[in-house]
């Protein structure tokens, strides 16, 4: 044809973890990192704050109000939604897209809360099931990076702040709902999973992370990989 040849699509790559586990440090090296390679790439994060949902999200955040959650679980995802048409532009015109959490950490944060934690209509824990389902459809990663850290060592790092969820109790909880998810892609076969020890200093870590972005955006490359959608 006589046009422009189109693209090769971006690789949506995924970091998530618990609290303190380093995501944010890590996001903001790689996107560096890639950039100094010349590969097109942006960072993206969950919550985005700057949005009218996420200034709700950041204001509950900050709070101890108690507001149930199942509207506060449905804002998270609400979220993510508003933000999917450009993230879906953004890979199709060929920018690679490092993303700081999504609907695995909405799924953990939300399945981790307890009654004594929760403020809603049922008592019991709300069910991965439930969770999972107002983002059945969103834009699927190429691959997850899990940036493992465990609680002893995270509150090692000068402890959580100040933000609701940032409790060893519930952080434990979250961390064990993640592994579920994990068992869940790993059992449909779709979405790839690396476990990556946040433990180690933040140059390990680094390196490991480079490896596994160049690789993923070589297989989406050379394998022209359709863009999945999530849980499907
Ligand atoms: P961060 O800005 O990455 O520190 O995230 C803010 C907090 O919100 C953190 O404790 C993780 C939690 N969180 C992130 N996404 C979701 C979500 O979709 N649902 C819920 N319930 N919590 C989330
Ligand atoms: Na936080
Ligand atoms: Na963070």
């Amino acid at each position: 044809n006589g046009g422009a040849s189109t693209p090769k699509r971006g690789a949506f790559i995924l970091l998530e973890g618990v609290d303190r586990c380093g995501k944010t440090t890590q996001v903001s090296l790689l996107v560096k990192h890639l950039l100094s390679l010349s590969i097109a790439t942006v960072a993206l994060r969950f919550p985005d704050r700057t949005t009218q949902v996420g200034g709700l999200i950041n204001e509950y955040l900050q709070s101890s109000v108690q507001t149930d959650d199942r509207a506060i679980h449905l804002l998270f995802s609400a979220n993510r939604w508003e933000a999917a048409p450009n993230l879906v532009n953004t890979l199709t015109s060929g920018t690679n897209i490092i993303c700081d959490r999504y609907a695995y950490s909405g799924v953990a944060f939300t399945s981790a809360k307890r009654a004594e934690d929760r403020s809603s209509m049922s008592g019991g824990e709300l069910s991965l099931d439930w969770c999972m389902s107002p983002d059945v459809g969103l834009p699927a990663p190429d691959a997850v990076i899990f940036l493992d850290l465990d609680q002893d060592q995270a509150e090692s790092r000068g402890g959580y702040g100040g933000e609701r969820y940032e409790k060893k109790e519930l952080q434990i909880r979250v961390r064990q709902r993640f592994a579920e998810l994990q068992a869940i892609d790993e059992k449909q076969g779709r979405v790839p999973w690396h476990v990556v020890d946040a433990a180690q200093s933040i140059e390990e870590v680094k390196e490991q992370i480079a490896k596994i972005v160049t690789d993923t955006i070589d297989r989406v490359q050379s394998e022209s990989a359709p863009l999945r959608r999530m849980w499907g």
